[in-house]
């Protein structure tokens, strides 16, 4: 990592790295710090308020989406030798943008859950009003960090994946799936939206700030799109047949609330063929780039265990 970040520690590089593993937990560290840096101090006022948000945000968690930006940057910036600084800006944001889902999810208005990231939910920590207010307080930090990259382009595409048709419209359409039965196309659509659509969006973010070529952005684009709803689908085989240790929330609960699944609507052998053939299909996309990060990110995602 180029010393631009700022950041101790950060020596090797990805292109010298041959274990995935190794390579996302540097990474994850180098998240962790940005974050930190970024979220003002739990002893600043409002300090219950800036007390939630690191609570939620410094939990961990896989740190897949700021880790995607900077594998596709880093691939596919002119000069390897310089890093623009704004790359830190982006990554932050996105996992603030994650976080702030996770915990407007979590609400009892919402999906009413007492655990992530194996600790007590936000609201669970903090109280309802608390928790709400953390989560748009992360959104408006990330997006003062996204305009901070310089890049306009990049702000709408981080606002245009995230609002109606995206995220937020991926989150509608599973609230009122809730309790009946949905089509495959309908669930694919869900899932693409809910979770597949940020995802996407790291990649296309980490590509425009890379300055990548139409083509290049294009086949990026798809692979995000594979992966994010792969993505989605494994989370629904993990509810069914996953550790609550290892993913530090509670499993089985897709089921108990009536929720919308693949699994659900395919079954559980064919959702694990179907994310397989995703992830094979996302790889093949990048079949003209020399060897990459996010290829092996890609196989990382199709064998998470958390
Ligand atoms: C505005 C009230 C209000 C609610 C919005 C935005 C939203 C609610 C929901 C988004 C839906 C959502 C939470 C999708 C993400 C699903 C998912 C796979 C979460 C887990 O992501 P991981 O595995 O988690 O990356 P870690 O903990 O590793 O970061």
């Amino acid at each position: 990592m180029n010393s631009v970040l700022n950041l101790p520690g950060m020596t090797v590089k990805s292109t010298e790295l041959l274990n995935i593993k190794d390579y996302l937990g540097e990474k994850r560290k180098l998240v962790d710090e940005l974050l930190s840096r970024y979220i003002p101090s739990a002893s600043e006022e409002p300090r219950t308020l800036h007390a939630a948000m690191r609570y939620s945000v410094m939990a961990g968690g896989k740190r897949i989406r700021p880790i995607l930006a900077l594998a596709t940057y880093e691939q596919f910036r002119p000069d390897s030798s310089e890093t623009d600084s704004s790359i830190g800006y982006i990554m932050a944001g996105l996992e603030m943008i994650h976080t702030y889902s996770l915990i407007h999810d979590d609400l009892p208005c919402m999906d009413d859950d007492d655990l992530r990231r194996g600790q007590p939910t936000c609201h669970k920590k903090f109280g309802i009003a608390t928790a709400v207010l953390a989560g748009d307080a992360l959104h408006d930090i990330a997006f003062d960090l996204m305009a901070r990259s310089g890049h306009t382009e990049i702000v709408r595409e981080l606002a245009q994946a995230i609002g109606t048709m995206g995220m937020i419209g991926g989150q509608i359409a599973d609230v009122e799936a809730e309790g009946r039965e949905v089509s495959k196309a309908e669930i694919i659509k869900i899932h693409s939206c809910k979770t597949g659509s940020l995802i996407r969006c790291s990649v296309r973010v980490g590509a425009i700030l890379a300055g990548a070529e139409r083509s290049t952005f294009e086949s990026l684009s798809q692979y995000g799109e594979k992966i994010g709803l792969a993505f989605q689908i494994i989370d629904d085989i993990l509810d069914v047949e996953g550790s609550q240790e290892l993913l530090g929330k509670k499993v089985g609960a897709d089921n108990i609330k009536g929720k919308a699944t693949y699994p659900g609507v395919v079954g559980l052998e064919q959702a694990k063929k179907d994310a397989d053939l995703l992830i094979d299909e996302a790889i093949e996309l990048l079949d003209d780039y020399d060897d990459n990060m996010l290829k092996h990110i890609a196989l990382f995602i199709g064998q998470r265990e958390s």
